[in-house]
């Protein structure tokens, strides 16, 4: 049913949420000043050959040093959000609320007033990816006992930042914390156990996720009014044949492994999807274990997952094609080989959510393609990328009826971009990562979006538009 017709045109509803991405480690440096304890990525980038040339997030953006710069760029963009994470060891050195180091907390809450004071809402997650090193001494997320201590974590940032911040996320995609992290192994802590040690963190990540949720509940809700989610990531998933029953089959499975495998439980029933139940239930009994490598809730565990989330949040990048022969697309590749830009599998994801589950009010909360170093600021491809995929979300919105709310670009600035380092970039503005004042400067692609934000969507088709607009 979808409609031809490339370009739509037309406008969000009023007061949608533009805004741009961030997060601590990607883009603060500043790793051990000022009282800051390690972070599982400080030490593993901090081993020479795991990122290429070395590099690490030492000085990244210098963005704890530099806030001045961030606002400035924030604020010429006009954005209305701006989606940032904390550090947990900035705040708790070695995870505990007893470490306390206040120069962490007043760094958040000058950065947090500062926004307030231009008018930009300030988009928190609690955890990016960057746990305290002491808590991975006890084995990080593996070990049941960090759902109390995150909890505590949480509580904290609730009851200090929590009369200022409104919109929360927990984590951000714990399907890539669970995966890349205890599967396959590739990011912090590397643990490469993709039979069984995913489902257990991703056992743990939820019920952390729920318990943070409550505690906002309990203690916070009444006074502070603001709103608690998650963001997690997908790719569309787009059958070989649509006609072909197994195929769509095994992309919706593909879909459910994905986003199910936490938005059930939270979106649904409190339990995981049937088709991963199925799925790992019937190969563990293949290998002859006893019980399924995938944990079972108890009722009361369901019951207190169940409903834990107030919107839903989605980080989405690609789309990729399941098959059990081969896979193949013809959209333009980008910096990264596995990222292509795909903007039409944005609407159908989103679509997919209204329907999976239950038409939520929805963020984008990651959204943007990556070009190369060599790419400074004349980046075309970046305003193709960001034009189609705004515009997909557009037709979902005002087509489709799905409940866009928000979109969050990805992001601000160039940053420390993880197992790539800063051999790709995703930022509106570039930086200069060879000087050490770490200069930033708008790209083509930030005149592009603030105009895009200025008109709230694309009212007029593009030769009535003034496309490089004033932009100060
Ligand atoms: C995003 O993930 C991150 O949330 C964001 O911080 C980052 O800036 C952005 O990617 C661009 O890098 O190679 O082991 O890391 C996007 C979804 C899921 C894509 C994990 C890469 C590969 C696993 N990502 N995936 S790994």
């Amino acid at each position: 049913n979808f409609q031809r017709k490339l370009y739509h045109y037309g406008t969000f509803s009023q007061g949608f949420h533009w805004g741009v991405s961030s997060s601590a480690y990607q883009i603060e440096g500043g790793w051990n000043i000022d009282g800051k304890g390690p972070s599982i990525w400080d030490k593993f980038t901090q081993k020479p050959g795991n990122i290429p040339g070395s590099a690490n997030g030492n000085v990244a953006c210098d963005s704890y040093s530099r806030l001045e710069e961030d606002l400035y760029m924030l604020r010429a963009l006009r954005v209305k959000s701006y989606r940032f994470s904390l550090s947990w060891s900035r705040i708790f050195p070695d995870g505990l609320r007893t470490s306390l180091n206040q120069k962490g907390v007043d760094y958040y809450n000058r950065l947090i007033d500062n926004l307030l004071a231009y008018n930009i809402t300030p988009m928190v997650t609690l955890y990016h990816w960057d746990l305290p090193q002491a808590l991975q001494n006890i084995n990080g997320w593996d070990n049941i006992t960090i759902i109390d201590i995150f909890n505590d974590f949480c509580d904290f940032c609730f009851a200090t930042f929590g009369n200022r911040v409104k919109f929360w996320m927990t984590f951000n995609q714990p399907h890539t914390i669970a995966w890349s992290g205890y599967g396959l192994g590739q990011i912090p802590p590397n643990v490469k156990r993709p039979g069984d040690a995913p489902y257990r963190v991703a056992h743990n990540l939820l019920k952390a996720h729920a318990k943070a949720y409550h505690t906002y509940d309990e203690k916070y809700r009444k006074s502070q009014g603001g709103l608690v989610s998650i963001a997690l990531n997908a790719d569309w998933i787009e059958p070989t044949d649509v006609n072909v029953p197994r195929e769509v089959v095994a992309a919706d499975r593909a879909l459910q492994f994905q986003i199910g495998w936490f938005a059930h439980p939270i979106f649904k029933n409190g339990d995981y999807p049937d088709a991963m139940k199925w799925q790992v239930g019937n190969k563990s009994e293949l290998q002859g274990l006893s019980e399924s490598r995938l944990p079972a809730f108890t009722e009361e565990e369901k019951a207190y997952i169940r409903g834990t989330a107030d919107v839903f949040c989605i980080n989405h990048y690609t789309t990729k094609i399941v098959s059990h022969i081969t896979a193949r697309l013809n959209s333009p590749t980008t910096a990264i080989s596995k990222q292509r830009a795909v903007a039409w599998g944005l609407r159908r994801l989103l679509n997919w959510i209204k329907e999976e589950y239950g038409d939520p009010e929805i963020y984008i909360t990651e959204n943007g393609v990556a070009t190369d170093k060599e790419t400074t600021v004349d980046d075309t491809d970046r305003i193709f990328y960001f034009k189609t995929y705004i515009d997909e979300a557009l037709k979902a919105h005002n087509l489709d009826g799905v409940k866009v709310r928000g979109y969050i670009a990805s992001s601000l600035m160039d940053s420390f971009e993880w197992l790539n380092g800063y051999t790709v970039a995703f930022g509106l503005h570039h930086v200069d990562f060879t000087n050490p004042n770490r200069p930033r400067t708008p790209k083509r692609s930030a005149h592009y979006y603030y105009q895009v934000i200025k008109e709230n969507g694309f009212p007029l088709p593009d030769d009535e538009r003034v496309l490089y607009g004033h932009f100060p």
